[in-house]
């Protein structure tokens, strides 16, 4: 279970012009500047083939990237990013929620929250709504190295008791300080693709 290769495809902001080879898909979801870009690179041993930012809202269509020229990971637009226009926010809002619906090759979503807020109420609509479309979804609970040592096990045993509720099966705690995690998710999405 390994990622021996990530190539970038392209981004697209249309779904029409998406990548014309059907592969399996995951599709990595999250508030603005969570880490959803960091964790793809972690996953893949890359510092930034995903380009990250301390700026939210970097990442604004559709990332398409192919991994071991067998499937992709998706890097989505963050949600919740206050300081873009309405107009461009309902934009990005219709594009992911199309990919939601009209993806057949979509095998599960990575929803990552920060472990320092728990679940946001647009992260929790965003789980409910994944679980109505019937998606798979691995939690991962991420910047966990910017948890206090000493509140860390209680804060994640609430955010895995959230996730429970939801009926999300699993939770990974994550960082791409420390990489803890990192073998965890990529078992689960292997998983998820029957790999
Ligand atoms: N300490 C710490 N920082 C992290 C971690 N993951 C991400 N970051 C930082 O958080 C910031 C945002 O990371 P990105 O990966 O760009 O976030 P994103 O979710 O892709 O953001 P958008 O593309 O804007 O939606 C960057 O400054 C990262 O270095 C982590 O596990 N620990
Ligand atoms: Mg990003």
């Amino acid at each position: 279970v390994k990622i021996q290769a990530i190539e970038f495809i392209g981004s697209f902001s249309n779904l029409k012009q998406l990548p014309k080879a059907k592969l399996p898909e995951v599709a990595f979801a999250g508030r603005s500047n969570v880490g959803k870009s960091s964790l793809i690179n972690t996953l893949a041993n890359r510092k930034n083939i995903a380009r990250t930012s301390s700026t939210p809202g970097k990442t604004r269509s559709l990332n398409y990237y192919l991994i071991n020229e067998k499937f992709y990971f998706v890097d989505l637009p963050g949600y919740g990013f206050a300081k873009v226009s309405h107009h461009e926010r309902r934009l990005w809002q219709r594009l992911v929620e199309k990919y939601f619906e009209k993806n057949q090759h979509l095998r599960g979503v990575i929803q990552i929250i920060d472990s320092r807020h728990g679940f946001t109420d647009l992260d929790l609509e965003m789980v409910k709504w994944l679980a109505f479309a019937q998606l798979p979804v691995l939690v991962v609970a991420t910047k966990v190295d910017k948890l206090p040592g000493s509140k860390k096990k209680s804060i994640l045993d609430k955010i895995e008791a959230t996730a429970h509720e939801l009926g999300v099966a699993e939770m990974v705690p994550f960082s791409t300080v420390t990489k803890q995690g990192k073998v965890d998710i990529l078992n689960s999405i292997f998983h998820l693709l029957g790999k």
